[in-house]
């Protein structure tokens, strides 16, 4: 080796040295199915959550963060590698797997001095060995947050995954109100029927997110009793929406919007909410700037340190005036396995979507099979019953949530904050959608998606490495 790379070499790790004791520890606290509006922090009723409430104090509020797919598997993808979906091949489906060729920040972080680890769930669901990897995307595993802390080398950064399970399904059926929660306080999105059964079950969610709650405060007293909460870099969020009818697994709001709050008291200034557009792909170059590291060319999400280390609210940054994301197949419920495939654009006055297959069921294949064998897009639970056991009673919302959808959809998000009126065949509205359209378009083909770049797409045809619940599905499925 020249002697001059050989200096460049030393000086590259002594300056990695000096630095080291700078760069800061990364806490990533992901939830499993909330959406915005969820936490006490954005004034939702009957919820309390004043761990968030207290990172989005001292830290930064999101009011438009979105995951890039409203599914546990590709959001997670998307976190670690920083990309959209259409990006990472079978990382882009429920149950698919993360090709190892992929970089991910996890390993970038570690393979530059940070100690890496994960609780609970990290990458998932799906096949790991099928992508080629030895072990999860999300870094080692650890017990706890307690153990990984304990195993922690003197003087390196570390970086960890808080995978709770919380408010994933199933719940324990009156949990919120045992807890003390009034269901007559909730706020009922207008997509769900206004009902006890469905008030209850909205209780036990909230219930389950408190819980997630408490569980990060406890990890934020860990980090402040070691010292060290001045220079960590804490994220809570969440991987996708709520598991209700019209909401996890769709691209409404409820589906992709999520509760953000972002805290790092050595260098952000807290106290600020922000309005700016931005995607969980913007996470993983943000952990890499913050702490130094190059960011790879692929990575599409941009870094959020210019809006964390500003000093400003509202909208920050020019050009965070919109989020694009996807949806590809969610859980095996069609014939021949396929999925939904759609896209969207969410500006600040509208969501547009296109849905690539309109021919599909968008909430899985309507099947006889058992009583909770329909449209298996969406979670079991008290409120899809309620919903598929009085269809004539709310045919309206039956069909929001069930129903067909149209080729395309576009929604006044400031009338219509819900997201129920489909605008795109209303001929005052053909110039927005026009440009939304165009909009979308454009992103998709220079990202590289193959649903608009190929005339056949590989989504249908990937392993599902999980359960196939449907058995029957080939012999036993109507399309009524
Ligand atoms: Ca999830």
């Amino acid at each position: 080796m020249h002697a001059l790379g050989t200096i460049l070499i030393a000086l590259t790790s002594a300056s990695l040295l000096a630095g080291a004791e700078s760069r800061p520890n990364i806490l990533l606290c992901l939830s499993d199915d909330q959406s915005w509006p969820h936490a006490s922090a954005y004034g939702a009723p009957v919820i309390k959550t004043p761990v968030f409430d207290r990172v989005a104090r001292e830290g930064v509020l999101f009011n438009h963060a979105y995951c890039a797919a409203p599914s546990c598997t590709p959001s997670r993808s998307a976190i670690l590698t920083g990309q959209d979906i259409w990006r990472v091949g079978e990382g882009g489906q429920l149950f698919g797997t993360l090709p190892a060729a992929h970089p991910v920040y996890t390993d970038l972080l570690a393979e530059n001095g940070y100690h890496v680890g994960y609780s609970d769930k990290g990458w998932a669901p799906g096949s790991l060995e099928a992508g080629g990897r030895t072990s999860n995307g999300a870094g080692p595993n650890y017990k706890n947050f307690g153990e990984f802390i304990a195993s922690s080398p003197k003087g390196r950064p570390w970086c960890f995954w808080f995978g709770s399970r919380d408010p994933h399904r199933g719940y324990k059926k009156g949990s919120g109100v045992e807890s003390g929660m009034d269901p007559s306080d909730v706020s009922v999105p207008a997509y769900l029927p206004d009902t006890p059964e469905v008030r209850g079950d909205l209780c036990d969610y909230f219930f389950e997110i408190q819980r997630f709650d408490q569980q990060v405060g406890r990890m934020l007293e860990q980090i402040e009793a070691a010292g060290q909460l001045d220079n960590t870099l804490v994220v809570i969020t969440s991987d996708n929406g709520m598991p209700f009818p019209r909401a996890k697994a769709n691209l409404y709001d409820s589906g992709t919007r999520m509760p953000m709050a972002i805290c790092w008291p050595k260098r952000v200034k807290g106290g600020r909410t922000i309005d700016d557009f931005v995607n969980l792909t913007d996470l993983a170059p943000t952990f890499l700037e913050a702490a130094g590291v190059r960011v790879p060319g692929v990575m599409t999400g941009r870094s959020l340190m210019g809006i964390l280390t500003s000093d400003e609210s509202g909208n920050v940054e020019p050009g965070r005036d919109a989020v694009i994301t996807g949806r590809e197949r969610h859980a095996w419920c069609r014939v021949g396995g396929t999925g939904y495939p759609a896209r969207m654009i969410r500006t600040h006055d509208f969501l547009y979507i296109r849905n690539y297959q309109p021919d599909r069921w968008p909430a899985g294949d309507y099947r006889i099979v058992t009583n909770e064998g329909h449209f298996g897009d969406v979670d079991n639970s008290p409120s899809k019953r309620f919903l598929l056991e009085h269809k004539s009673d709310y045919p309206r919302l039956f069909e929001l949530s069930f129903g067909k959808r149209r080729g395309e959809e576009l929604y006044d998000c400031g009338k219509d904050p819900d997201q129920l009126n489909n605008l795109a065949f209303e001929p005052d509205y053909q110039k927005t959608l026009q440009e939304l359209s165009k909009r979308l378009t454009a992103h998709l083909k220079s990202s590289g998606d193959p649903r608009e770049t190929e005339g056949e797409t590989l989504w249908d045809s990937w392993p599902y490495h999980g359960r196939n619940n449907w058995p029957l599905l080939e012999s036993t499925s109507r399309s009524d």
